[in-house]
C-alpha cells in the first residue's frame, strides 16, 4: 500500500515493477478496509510510520497518530475484512500481519543484551507509539486468535536508506568529502552505539516470522554494537580519508534524550526461525560508501542534497 501523499511513490514505481500499488493512508481507517477488501492479501506488512526519531519530538502528536494508532487502524482493517467480530468469532481465512516493532522500545536499558523478555523504557514519542503498536499487535493476537506478529527490528541500513539516519548521512558525506564537493560532516553523539544490521537480512526474517506455524515476536539484530564514532572511523578510513580532518560535532544533532547503547540477543530468531544475518557491519558500511561514491559521481554531487543536512 502507498500513502497518498508520499512522495517517494514514483521512486518505488520505478524499483517495484510490475507490482501493483493501492492507496492507503495509515490515518484513514476507510482507506485501509478498502485497500484489504480489494487485495484479499494473504499477508500483511505494517512497515509504515514516522521513523526518524528526532522528528517525533516536533510532531509528537502526528507520531502517535501515524507510529501507533496506524497501528490499530491496519489490524482492524484485517479483523473486518476478515469477519471477526469482537466475540471472537473465527472468521474467514487468516490474514497474516507483521508489526515492524523496534528496539527503541528498550530505550535507556538496564539489561545487554536485549531479548523478547527486556521491560521497555523508550526515550523518545517515536519509542512510546512503537510500543503501543507492539502491546497492541500482541492484544488482537490474544484477543481475537489473529496470526499478528512483531519483530522487534534493531538498526537495518542500506544504500536505500533516508540520508537523515546517521549510516547513511555518513556514507554520503564521506563520498561528497572524497569528490570534493563538500569538506565538512556535521554530526551529534558520537558515543552513542547501536547494532546495526544489512536490511535485506532483516527483510528475510519478516517473511520467515509470517512462515511459522505459530505466531510469535522475534528480537532480529546482529548481536554486535559500535559506536557512532566506530562507523564515522570505518567509512572514512573505507575512502583514505581520517574523519578526524573532517567531522565536527555541532549540537544541533544532540536528542533530548538519548538512546545510549543498544545489542540485540537474537538468541530465539536463531533457535526457531534459523536466522542469521549474512552481512556484517564492516561490508556494511564499505558497501554503503561505495553505493554513494558511485551514486555522487553519476549525480554530479546533487544526490542526497535535500537529507541530512538540516538539525532536527
Ligand atoms: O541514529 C546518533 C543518534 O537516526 C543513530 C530508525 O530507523 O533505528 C533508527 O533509529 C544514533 C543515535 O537511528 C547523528 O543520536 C549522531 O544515537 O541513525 P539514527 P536511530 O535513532 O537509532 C531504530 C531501530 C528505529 O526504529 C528508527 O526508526 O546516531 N547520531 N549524530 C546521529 N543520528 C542522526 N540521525 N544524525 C546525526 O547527525
Amino acid at each position: 500500500m502507498a500513502g497518498q501523499s508520499n512522495p517517494r511513490v514514483r521512486h518505488l514505481r520505478q524499483l517495484l515493477g510490475d507490482v501493483r500499488l493501492v492507496r492507503g493512508d495509515l490515518l484513514d481507517q476507510g482507506s485501509l478496509i478498502a485497500a484489504v477488501e480489494r487485495v484479499q492479501p494473504d499477508e500483511v506488512y505494517n512497515l509504515a510510520a514516522i521513523s526518524y526519531v528526532p522528528m517525533s519530538w516536533q510532531q509528537a502528536e502526528l507520531t502517535g497518530e501515524v507510529t501507533g494508532l496506524g497501528v490499530l487502524r491496519v489490524l482492524e482493517a484485517i479483523r473486518v475484512c476478515s469477519g471477526i467480530s469482537a466475540s471472537r468469532s473465527p472468521g474467514r481465512g487468516q490474514i497474516r500481519f507483521y508489526q515492524a516493532s523496534t528496539s527503541e522500545m528498550f530505550g535507556q536499558v538496564t539489561v545487554t543484551p536485549q531479548n523478547e523478555q527486556t521491560p521497555f523504557h523508550p526515550r523518545s514519542p517515536y519509542g512510546v507509539a512503537k510500543a503501543y503498536g507492539h502491546f497492541l499487535t500482541q492484544n488482537y493476537r490474544e484477543s481475537y486468535g489473529m496470526f499478528a506478529v512483531s519483530g522487534i527490528m534493531f538498526n537495518h541500513e542500506s544504500p536505500r536508506r533516508g540520508a537523515e539516519f546517521v549510516t547513511r548521512k555518513v556514507s554520503l558525506g564521506v563520498a561528497k568529502i572524497k569528490l570534493g564537493y563538500e569538506r565538512q560532516l556535521r554530526l551529534g553523539n558520537l558515543h552513542a552505539s547501536r547494532d546495526w544490521g544489512f536490511a535485506g537480512d532483516y527483510v528475510r526474517a519478516m517473511q520467515l516470522m509470517l512462515g511459522q506455524d505459530q505466531p510469535a515476536d522475534y528480537v532480529i539484530g546482529t548481536g554486535v554494537t559500535h559506536a557512532v564514532e566506530a562507523l564515522v572511523e570505518r567509512a572514512f578510513r573505507h575512502a583514505g580519508l581520517d574523519w578526524h580532518d573532517h567531522v565536527v560535532t555541532d549540537t544541533a544533532f544532540i536528542r533530548p534524550a538519548e538512546v545510549d547503547r543498544l545489542c540485540a540477543d537474537p538468541a530465539k530468531a536463531r533457535d526457531e526461525l534459523g536466522w542469521e544475518p549474512k552481512m556484517g557491519f564492516e561490508e556494511l558500511v564499505c558497501m554503503m560508501v561505495d553505493a554513494d561514491l558511485e551514486l555522487l559521481a553519476a549525480s554530479g554531487g546533487l544526490a542526497g542534497d535535500s537529507f541530512g543536512t538540516d538539525s532536527w
